[in-house]
């Protein structure tokens, strides 16, 4: 017979149900429940770091009551569900996130205090989670929270590495240098591991067709086993709590006992190292492919396992396969998990045993792709024999044949579309031509794909008249989208700034949960710009902020900051598109600008502090030379006695979330200067205005829009724009003009660099001479109008008050980036899901 649930009596499981701790007396005693019984400790030996322990374990079982309701809700209801699929979740850290989410903050602020305890001193204790590499996986963060916070039933798929990014150190003479970064020695309480819910997952091995069915039989190889960890992401006043979930990769068996009965002890442990691996490591790129084995691996666990669960929570449903799209919508966070098309495609024809045309018809219904860079040194392409190697060998090669299967049915339309066209049939194939030959992962994201969307509007403008121009002749341009990033005001205003969030609140006269989730109400403080006691408060309030980072770099670094000087921040991966470099060169400019003037007329410019951040890859040797420049660079500067209180310098080491956190809602003017056309659309940039910092950029990514939303006469923008790019390019490599000619400014300052003013001028020369040279990213077109733009700011920033009106008028028009907007048009326009709140009990 059925079998009866719950097993026992209804009513006393519904009645030793656990609620919610709302009061103070509750959380307190759940606190200190978790130091004696979760920690084993007491009153007597518990410091900060056990207080956060206990404290995090009281939090999470809170979270786990909505969680549980939630998961249970989205399981009774059965609506569409949509899964997240990215390699990368930059979280940062979660308890203070949790608390603001929950609105437990101020209950548990005042129990942790009854306790001896600091709120404040114990969120510190928090490690980062660094699961990612910059915007793309703290874009997925994000999503995360407006996904909760807007009701809707999604899942975050993503893998569980041990080490998250480098930390990063810098030498003395400014080299960085890599450290790993072990977050999970503390234990992790944010996590929940499902030992429970796991699923094999196969390399190598050998397929074999079975008679004429185009099925196959996969087996050999080797075996390793996914196990989930399921992350609680928690929303912004409501119940709904959703689920990131994230694999580690464990050794099928443990333990080979043949091996050990041989007296072979390291045989017998080594595929168990060799399976652990898989998930060991986040790769430290951005923007840049590496043809490495253990990444193909990760990527094909990863999409492997999560199918899997998708496949299984679905036949849960007991509907029929076709059904399969109105149930699922699956997004691919770039092309890392590309292969989950060719997977479900294996699924659906050997395994559910449907005809090609038929499991197409799913698989292109199912899957959405978003692209995020158009830099070709980013578009991800795997050699064949890589493939050939990894997955089922022996003919005929599965994934690889229903790749090429896919490819061969795809070039056939092509071909009837355009008879002919030899080119294009190259150009549009998923394999490229050569030794080896490569698969072109983008092609088969785009041909596998229901809808293909870029990140904002110049960028997806350019994913259709460059990288997919021929998909989109091919398709038709509806096939290719936009939906503009976002960011969640959550993290980036209320927790980041709480001083600001009230003061929006009380002026707004509203509830900030109501702001917080629909933030075009920050609108309303348009009417209080002439309030002059809200400008000064709002004026105080940043000018806190600085001070409140000027403390963090004097407890960290040992350095005092000048907080009345104005704070200018550049904070990202290092990069040459990015441009660091015109950054550094333009503050030697000004150095040098400075040092020509007497006493009298330095007491007339604007005194500005200059705050640099940001990781470079560790094989990235210009990137690496940048750091090394800014570093030393800053050691002169900030100990010349006749510029120091005029303009100083600091290289903020091992960029994080947290960090981030500090850094922006301090500054006065960011900096967001890539190569008009190269940043596909940033997010900081929409972090920096939102916590009314203004903006000096280029005509590039999400700066547009966010010109267009707070009037161009609230940014600051300088350099050529995009349809220039080419042409410039072209002129450097034929008909160059030297630097002297183009910027003597510029050229002055590089031969100082020469020169040896910043130490060893010889150490730097490979960096100088990429802008010398072919200069790809036209730091010698921009770096006079980039020069003009900072006088336009210093300019501006002598009227103080105009310029906090500026400020306010910008945070003020931010509404349209906050990433609920974003996850809402893409539950909308693309995966076609709901809102499914969840009752509260
Ligand atoms: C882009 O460079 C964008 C984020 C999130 C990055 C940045 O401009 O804001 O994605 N791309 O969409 C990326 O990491 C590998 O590509």
């Amino acid at each position: 017979g059925k079998e009866k649930w719950p097993r026992g009596e209804e009513k006393i499981w519904k009645e030793c149900s656990r609620h919610l701790d709302e009061d103070v007396q509750s959380i307190t005693k759940s606190v200190v429940n978790h130091v004696q019984t979760s920690l084993a400790r007491q009153a007597y030996n518990i410091d900060d770091l056990g207080a956060y322990q206990a404290a995090a374990l009281s939090v999470r079982d809170n979270l786990l009551v909505n969680w549980n309701d939630t998961q249970l809700h989205y399981t009774r209801k059965a609506p569409k569900r949509a899964y997240y699929l990215s390699l990368e979740f930059l979280m940062g850290r979660t308890l203070d996130n949790a608390l603001l989410n929950l609105g437990l903050k101020s209950q548990y602020k005042d129990g942790i205090k009854e306790l001896g305890f600091s709120l404040e001193d114990i969120l510190e204790q928090e490690r980062d989670a660094a699961l990612g590499n910059g915007g793309l996986g703290r874009l997925a963060a994000c999503y995360l929270d407006s996904s909760a916070s807007q009701d809707l039933p999604l899942w975050g798929y993503g893998l569980r590495y041990k080490y998250g990014i480098f930390q990063q150190l810098i030498s003395p003479e400014g080299n960085q240098l890599e450290a790993p970064d072990p977050w999970l020695d503390n234990q992790n309480p944010w996590e929940l591991p499902r030992l429970d819910v796991t699923y094999d997952v196969r390399f190598y091995g050998h397929a074999e067709r079975i008679g004429e069915t185009g099925r196959a039989t996969w087996s050999g190889g080797q075996e390793v086993l996914a196990v989930a960890y399921d992350v609680m992401i928690p929303g912004c006043g409501t119940k709904n709590t959703n689920n990131l979930r994230l694999w580690e990769s464990k050794p099928k068996r443990g333990f080979d006992l043949n091996s050990f009965n041989a007296g072979n002890y390291e045989g017998a442990v080594e595929s168990s190292n060799s399976a652990a691996a898989i998930t060991s490591v986040l790769y430290p790129n951005d923007h840049t492919t590496f043809g490495k084995e253990l990444r193909l691996k990760q990527q094909y666990f990863w999409t492997a396992a999560s199918l899997a669960d998708i496949l299984r929570r679905f036949k849960n449903l007991g509907k029929p396969i076709s059904e399969f799209p109105d149930f699922v919508a699956i997004q691919l966070n770039d092309t890392h998990p590309t292969l989950a098309i060719p997977e479900l495609m294996r699924i659906l024809v050997d395994e559910e045993e449907l005809r090609w045309d038929k499991a197409w018809e799913i698989v292109t219904n199912t899957f959405f792709f978003t692209n995020h860079t158009v830099l070709p040194e980013a578009l991800e392409k795997w050699p064949v024999p890589l493939l050939e190697h990894l997955l089922p060998r022996r003919v005929p090669e599965r994934h690889l044949q229903i790749i090429y299967d896919i490819n061969m049915q795809f070039l056939q339309a092509v071909e009837k579309k355009f008879p002919g066209d030899r080119d294009r049939l190259a150009r549009m194939s998923i394999i490229e031509e050569g030794v080896p030959k490569q698969v072109r992962m983008a092609n088969l994201a785009c041909i596998g794909d229901r809808k293909v969307n870029g990140v904002a509007e110049l960028h997806s403008e350019l994913v259709r008249t460059t990288i997919m121009k021929d998909f989109v002749e091919f398709y038709g341009v509806s096939k290719f989208a936009n939906v503009t990033n976002g960011i969640t005001p959550r993290r980036w205003l209320d927790q980041c700034n709480p001083e600001l969030s009230t003061l929006i609140s009380k002026t707004l006269g509203i509830d900030k949960t109501v702001w917080l989730k629909d933030l075009t109400k920050l609108e309303g403080l348009l009417a209080h710009t002439e309030d002059k006691k809200f400008r000064d408060e709002w004026a105080a309030i940043k000018q806190r902020n600085k001070e409140r980072l000027a403390h963090h770099v004097q407890t960290t670094l040992g350095l005092t900051v000048n907080t009345h000087a104005m704070f200018d921040v550049q904070i990202k991966r290092l990069h040459e598109y990015k441009r660091q470099t015109l950054n550094i060169l333009g503050v030697i400019h000004r150095y040098l600008t400075l040092k020509a003037m007497t006493p009298e007329e330095r007491k007339k410019t604007n005194p500005r502090v200059v705050f640099f951040a940001g990781k470079a890859a560790p094989a990235y040797y210009i990137a690496k030379l940048t750091i090394r420049l800014i570093v030393n660079v800053a050691r002169v500067i900030n100990d010349d006695p006749d510029t120091k209180n005029y303009l100083s310098l600091y290289f903020l080491p091992d960029y994080s979330v947290s960090l981030a956190e500090v850094l922006i809602p301090a500054s006065d003017i960011s900096q967001h200067i890539s190569t008009a056309g190269t940043e596909a659309s940033g997010t900081s940039n929409m972090k920096f205005c939102l916590n009314g910092g203004l903006l000096l950029g280029t005509v590039d990514g999400a700066n547009i829009e966010i010109a267009e939303e707070v009037g161009e006469s609230n940014v600051f923008f300088f350099g050529h724009l995009t349809p220039a790019v080419e042409d410039l390019r072209y002129q450097h490599l034929y008909h160059p003009v030297p630097v002297e000619e183009k910027s003597p400014a510029l050229a002055n300052v590089l031969n100082q660099v020469s020169a040896g003013l910043f130490g060893d001028g010889g150490v730097y020369e490979p960096l100088l001479n990429t802008i010398r040279q072919s200069d790809y990213y036209l730091i010698t077109d921009d770096f006079d109008s980039y020069i003009s733009a900072l006088n336009m700011v210093d300019e501006a920033y002598l009227d103080k008050d105009e310029w906090v009106k500026k400020s306010i008028r910008t945070t003020a028009k931010m509404g349209k980036f906050s990433s609920d907007r974003a996850i809402m048009d893409y539950a909308q326009e693309y995966w076609n899901i709901e809102q499914t709140p969840v009752p509260s009990s």
